[in-house]
C-alpha cells in the first residue's frame, strides 16, 4: 500500500456538492480516506474566473500512480469536466500531489506535483490532514512548506 495525497478544486457548477461527491468517489479507490475541510479561495494564475472551492484528500492504495491518475481523470469526466483550453474553469479538478515518496516525471504525470509548494490552496487543506507527510524533493513536511509559504 502506498500513501497518496490528492488536491481537489472546483469553480464551476455546485462547487460544494461536486467536492463532497468527488471526495466520496475517491473512496472507491483509496483505503483510509481522509478529507479536509473546504476552502473558498481566490483563483490563482488563471485570470478573471469564479472563486474556487478547494480541499485535499489522503488515503492509501495498491494502484500504480498511472492507474490512480487514470482513475482521477475518469472521476473528473464523470463530473462533467471539459477542457476547452488550459486553465479553463472546471467542475472538478483532481491533482495527484504525492504518491508515497516516489519521484515520477513522465508525460502527463509529474509527482510530486511541480507547483504544490507555492499553492496555499493545496498546502492549507492538505496540512489539516497530512501535516507530517514529507515532500520527497525538498525533505520538508507539508506543515513546514505551509509555514514557509506564509513567511
Ligand atoms: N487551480 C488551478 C489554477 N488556479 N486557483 C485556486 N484558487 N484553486 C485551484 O484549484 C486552482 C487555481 C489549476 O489547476
Ligand atoms: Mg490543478
Ligand atoms: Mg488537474
Amino acid at each position: 500500500m502506498v500513501s497518496v495525497a490528492i488536491a481537489l478544486g472546483s469553480n464551476q457548477g455546485d462547487r460544494e456538492r461536486v467536492l463532497r461527491d468527488g471526495a466520496a468517489a475517491l473512496g472507491g479507490h483509496l483505503r483510509d480516506l481522509r478529507v479536509s475541510t473546504f476552502h473558498d479561495t481566490e483563483p490563482v494564475g488563471v485570470g478573471d474566473q469564479p472563486r474556487f472551492l478547494n480541499a485535499a484528500a489522503t488515503g492509501s492504495t495498491t494502484l500504480s500512480a498511472r492507474d490512480l491518475l487514470d482513475a482521477l481523470l475518469d472521476i473528473e469526466r464523470r463530473f462533467g469536466r471539459e477542457r476547452p483550453y488550459p486553465g479553463a474553469p472546471r467542475t472538478l479538478d483532481l491533482d495527484l500531489i504525492l504518491y508515497g515518496d516516489l519521484l515520477i516525471n513522465e508525460p502527463g504525470l509529474i509527482v510530486p506535483h511541480p507547483r504544490f509548494r507555492d499553492r496555499a490552496f493545496v498546502l492549507a487543506p492538505l496540512a489539516e490532514i497530512a501535516a507530517d507527510s514529507k515532500d520527497p524533493v525538498t525533505g520538508r513536511t507539508v506543515g513546514e512548506l505551509l509555514a514557509e509559504f506564509r513567511a
